[in-house]
């Protein structure tokens, strides 16, 4: 079982909704076990002038999966999502980022890891923070309360958002 953590941004569509699908099908897979959950972030987006804010959030994940296996299931779930990739660093439905797998170090093109841009990105670091607690370090040393505090401040907003679909989105009122 490795412990991995994963980053998912959106600022398309109905970003909650997917944040919270996205967490259903990783929990009913045998394979994978939801083992935590940040907060839920607004975010002021990164790249491209012109696009909404973000929601940002971070799961950590136990798996028997491989790095490789897991980054397809989960661009399996962006697709799902109704993913296009346009635009670098553009707006998106869902992206889902592998941030941490256990202590693995790769640097392939399809996978990265860690993920190159962590800590340049408090809406990252502030959810990993959430799940993780300070006292993570990444492979190479470094603890995330450090990282957070030299990261450039960017507009981080934690929101009431939960994991749960409200009530309305469930078709009804539970008795
Ligand atoms: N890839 C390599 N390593 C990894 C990894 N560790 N996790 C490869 C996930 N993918 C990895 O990703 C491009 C390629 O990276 C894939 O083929 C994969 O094999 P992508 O998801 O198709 O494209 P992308 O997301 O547009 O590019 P990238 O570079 O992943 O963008 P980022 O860094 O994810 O940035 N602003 C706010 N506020 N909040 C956000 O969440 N996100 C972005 C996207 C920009 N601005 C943002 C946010
Ligand atoms: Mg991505």
């Amino acid at each position: 079982m490795t412990r991995a953590y994963v980053g998912l941004g959106a600022n398309l569509g109905n970003p909650h909704r997917c944040f919270i699908d996205a967490h259903d099908a990783l929990s009913a897979r045998p394979d994978v076990e939801v083992s935590g959950r940040s907060a839920i972030y607004r975010s002021a987006p990164v790249g491209p002038a012109g696009q909404a804010d973000y929601l940002n959030a971070v799961l950590a994940l136990d798996t028997p999966l491989d790095a490789l296996r897991l980054l397809r299931l989960l661009q399996m779930l962006e697709n799902d999502a109704g993913r296009r990739r346009e635009v670098r660093w553009g707006p998106r439905t869902l992206d889902l980022d592998l941030l941490l797998f256990g202590d693995e170090v790769r640097s392939e093109e399809d996978l990265t890891l860690p993920h190159p841009r962590i800590a340049e990105r408090n809406f990252v670091l502030q959810p990993l923070l959430d799940v993780a607690g300070a006292d993570l370090r990444l492979p190479g040393g470094e603890r995330l309360d450090e990282l957070l505090a030299r990261c450039p401040a960017n507009a981080l907003q934690r929101t009431p958002l939960t994991w749960e679909a409200p009530s309305s989105a469930r078709g009804g009122s539970t008795p």
